[in-house]
């Protein structure tokens, strides 16, 4: 089918995606201009069980067609029609209700109507198309409708429960976390990224979760060289000024596009190995001289990059992530990429974050993110952080804790099979936070 090309295009498709019921991605399985317009060869197409989409391409422009729930002959209570033009998408409930669609068995004169919308039937043995009481049909060298397309909407590439219960148990689960490796007390994450990549706006974004408002910290800003100078951890709590959380974020000052400017690849080791102290000033030009008594290890490195920012990705920034990534992967550290700014790059995603895994744009820019730093697609993780809005949403919430919940289930995966209690790791904890409750992080 690879070589079969959709007609719709990217905005027709966001159109389209926020008619369905759920976040949902399309797969083209005939096409009349490539199949033949013929009504068994679309017939045949359909799967026993499923839900699908057909278009119709006008030589106009228009681009109606129809959903469907199941592909069964019985009553499809859920299907509609549509109508989609450059600014938006149209549902039409299908007019004859006790029939929302039909589909004929015979297909030597089958058709395949939703009420009086629309309705693909044959005529010569080939497919023609009444809308309303518009009929088009291919007639000779003039086209009158341009192509027939069937979809099957098949899941989101990756799934996440978008409602309340997702929300509370993906929260309930950060709240209850314990690595599962028992040396490990607390789980250590770095935050590594350009400037302005939403680094700060993340650990930010997950405060304001636990906390359920969004926080104004003065933390957040934007400066070419970092605005972030200092090594700074941060305690997740699990309500304000409830208990925190297994979770500490750590931010740092941004990496810069080479050796010369931003974070140094020394300084960046020095932190991962926990032998810099909280506090290090990156400013003062010295490399931070690493104490093996001081004992922060990280246990996560999470490479942050700017969604919009992320297909030009200078050589010299590409250069230094990888040299990063593959020092970070020699300690047997695990790595993720977080992806910002992801309702910057895609409307659907602005309107609502749900679609992050239907869109077809983010799925481009995850797979740019994952090359530039030289891990699989599978480690990339979509956020949006909450920056111009007051509150919280539940969706932002649950792709923010949902990027939380893999982050640490890369570290339970990596400490439980690779990780040998040593005596050094009876002091990965910081000293303070031994045999204490409290920690000297006040937010
Ligand atoms: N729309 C949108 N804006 C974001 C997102 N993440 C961060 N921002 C904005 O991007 C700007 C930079 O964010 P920061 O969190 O300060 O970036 P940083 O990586 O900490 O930057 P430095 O401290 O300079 O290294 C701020 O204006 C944020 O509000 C996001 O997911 N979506
Ligand atoms: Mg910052």
């Amino acid at each position: 089918m690879a070589s079969v090309m959709s007609a719709l295009g990217l905005k027709q498709e966001t159109h389209l995606l926020k008619l369905l019921p759920e976040p949902a991605q399309l797969h083209l399985l005939y096409k009349g201009s490539h199949h033949g317009f013929y009504m068994h060869t679309l017939r045949s197409k359909f799967d026993k069980e499923g839900r699908f989409v057909v278009i119709v391409y006008f030589k106009s422009g228009d681009v109606k067609g129809g959903y469907l729930s199941k592909s069964s002959e019985s009553e499809d209570q859920d299907a509609f029609a549509f109508e989609i033009n450059h600014q938006e998408g149209t549902p039409f409930p299908v007019l004859d209700d006790s029939k929302a669609t039909h589909f004929s068995t015979s297909w030597s004169n089958g058709y395949l109507k939703f009420g009086k919308c629309l309705k693909l039937y044959t005529e010569n043995r080939e497919i023609c198309v009444k809308s309303f009481d518009m009929i088009y049909h291919q007639s000779g060298t003039e086209p009158r409708y341009l192509d027939v397309e069937l979809y099957r909407v098949g899941s989101a590439w990756r799934e996440l429960s978008w409602t309340e219960e997702g929300r509370g148990s993906l929260r309930k689960n950060l709240v209850s976390f314990k690595p599962a490796c028992q040396s490990l007390n607390r789980v250590r994450v770095l935050l590594m990224g350009p400037p302005g990549s939403g680094k700060s706006s993340f650990i930010n974004s997950v405060r304001s979760v636990m906390f359920g408002r969004v926080l104004l910290l003065p933390f957040i800003g934007t400066a070419t060289k970092g605005f972030i100078k200092k090594l700074k951890s941060y305690d997740i709590r699990s309500e304000r000024g409830g208990k925190p959380t297994s979770l500490t974020l750590c931010d740092v000052l941004a990496l810069g596009d080479g050796e010369t400017t931003g974070l140094t690849l020394t300084d960046a080791l020095a932190v991962i190995k926990g032998h810099a102290p909280e506090g290090h000033d990156f400013q003062s030009d010295a490399p931070i001289k690493a104490d093996p008594s001081i004992n922060y290890q990280i246990h996560c490195a999470v490479f942050v990059l700017n969604a919009c920012q992320v297909m030009s990705t200078s050589e010299d920034l590409t250069e230094t992530l990888r040299t990063l990534q593959a020092e970070i992967a020699d300690l047997d550290i695990p790595q993720v990429v977080l992806l910002t700014h992801v309702d910057k790059v895609c409307h659907t995603v602005q309107e609502d974050v749900k679609f992050v895994y239907s869109s077809r744009i983010l799925q481009e820019k995850m797979q740019k993110a994952a090359e530039v730093v030289g891990l699989p697609v599978s480690y990339v993780l979509p956020v949006k952080n909450y920056s111009s809005e007051l509150s919280v949403s539940c969706n932002t919430d649950i792709l923010l804790l949902s990027a939380v919940h893999h982050i640490l289930q890369a570290v339970d995966d990596t400490y439980e099979e690779n990780h040998h209690p040593t005596p050094a790791d009876a002091s990965a904890e910081p000293p303070h936070l031994q045999n204490s409750t409290t920690s000297p992080v006040t937010f």
